[in-house]
């Protein structure tokens, strides 16, 4: 059975969808969870104005019935208070391309000077139906123990060294919970928060790095046999299409490019008495440098994903550019954005990373209801233990 989602919509058209296919029948589908991401995805210090006229929150039109998936492809709906695409006055042409936006390409590619007719696509509002995409499958997740926790490392090269520990999620998600930035360090927080402030007065923006943890995944999701089923493959591709991402690592990343290999693979334990009661069978491993996957599969470690946001592309002081009607040099359009979204983007990573689990767990265990996903789950762990 295969896990996809699509996305449609506009960031000033009426609202923004997502259709979320091969969710198994009698799956809990838990509102105010896929909510709770929503309004997540709308804080951190730096954000816009937009997100003081918003109030995201999904209107589940199809595939549900009574708080249960029934199997059928499930339509997620967030209205866009701001909608207003068709207005002229308020929603004018853009005839000045933002350099690091889908300006200038889009307007050529689909021959155009207005590069409103791209950039509404473009926009990352398109994140709001990424996220309710991911939340959903961590609803499916959840069954199966699977949890994350995602976060921001750092923001305009402030950064902090926070170690993240499964055993201490619960107190790193006060700290984050707690944060302006979503970083779970109240003194990197304070550095993050003046950077923004100055980048703000500067008229400029910032960009930084999110980190997604996923864990209690069972070892042997993904697949060695195609590139293409490869979870870190999956993972990258589906971090590198979100906005503004120009980079992801995997556990050590690039790091582990410049060590011996004596000090990068992890070293592999086995504990009997895990055997029965751990996810991963048994086997420990007191590192985890490969960031929960080998040979493109989960081992049982936490999956470790990193993620480097370019600073927003709509620069309040403008940067050259040319008007796209004369090619006359101009300086880059402006309007209404953000400073910095990088702790949105920690939310949209986390929630990404994890619809790509969940795919490769659906690819595993497949079957049309929870029960049946279930069944599975528990014979192939059977056998894994006993082999
Ligand atoms: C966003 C909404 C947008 C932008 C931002 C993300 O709102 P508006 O353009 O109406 O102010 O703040 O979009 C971009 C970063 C972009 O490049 O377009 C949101 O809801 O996340």
């Amino acid at each position: 059975m295969s896990l996809h989602y699509q996305t449609a919509g506009e960031s000033h058209g009426p609202g923004m969808v997502a259709t979320v296919c091969g969710l198994p029948a009698g799956t809990p589908v838990d509102e105010a969870f896929i909510n709770g991401e929503l309004t997540r995805r709308q804080g951190g210090y730096g954000r816009g104005g937009r997100q003081h006229i918003e109030s995201d929150r999904i209107e589940i039109l199809t595939g549900v019935r009574r708080g249960l998936a029934i199997g059928s492809p499930v339509t997620m709906l967030i209205r866009n208070r701001d909608s207003r695409l068709d207005d002229l006055e308020r929603t004018p042409p853009v005839h000045r391309p933002r350099p690091g936006h889908a300006d200038l390409a889009g307007s050529i590619k689909y021959l155009t000077d207005d590069c409103r007719e791209t950039l509404e696509r473009a926009s990352a509002r398109e994140t709001v139906a990424r996220v309710a995409a991911g939340a959903l499958a961590r609803c499916l997740l959840r069954e199966f123990g699977i949890d994350s926790f995602g976060m921001v490392r750092a923001i305009g090269g402030h950064a902090t060294a926070a170690a993240v520990d499964e055993s201490a999620i619960s107190s790193l998600a006060a700290l984050r919970d707690a944060s302006d930035t979503y970083c779970p360090d109240p003194d990197a927080t304070q550095r993050q928060v003046k950077a923004i402030h100055d980048a703000k007065l500067a008229k400029d923006t910032l960009g930084g790095i999110v980190e997604a943890h996923v864990f209690g995944c069972p070892p042997g999701l993904g697949s060695c046999m195609d590139w293409r089923d490869r979870l870190d493959a999956r993972l990258a591709g589906a971090v590198m299409g979100i906005q503004a991402i120009k980079g992801v690592e995997i556990g050590l990343g690039f790091d582990a490019a410049s060590r011996p290999g004596s000090r990068v693979h992890d070293p592999i334990e086995f504990d009997a008495s895990r055997r029965e009661s751990h996810h991963a069978l048994g086997f420990v491993r007191p590192s985890n440098n490969a960031g929960g996957t080998e040979g493109g599969m989960t081992t049982g470690q936490p999956v470790v994903v990193r993620a480097a946001m370019k600073p927003i592309a709509t620069i309040g002081q403008g940067l050259p550019s040319v008007d796209l009607r004369t090619r006359e040099p101009e300086r880059s359009q402006h309007e209404r954005s953000d400073i910095c979204a990088v702790a949105a983007a920690s939310v949209v990573v986390e929630n990404v990373c994890c619809f790509e689990i969940a795919r490769v767990l659906r690819e595993k265990f497949s079957g049309d209801s929870l029960r049946e996903m279930r069944l599975q789950h528990q014979a192939f762990v059977a056998a894994a233990r006993t082999r």
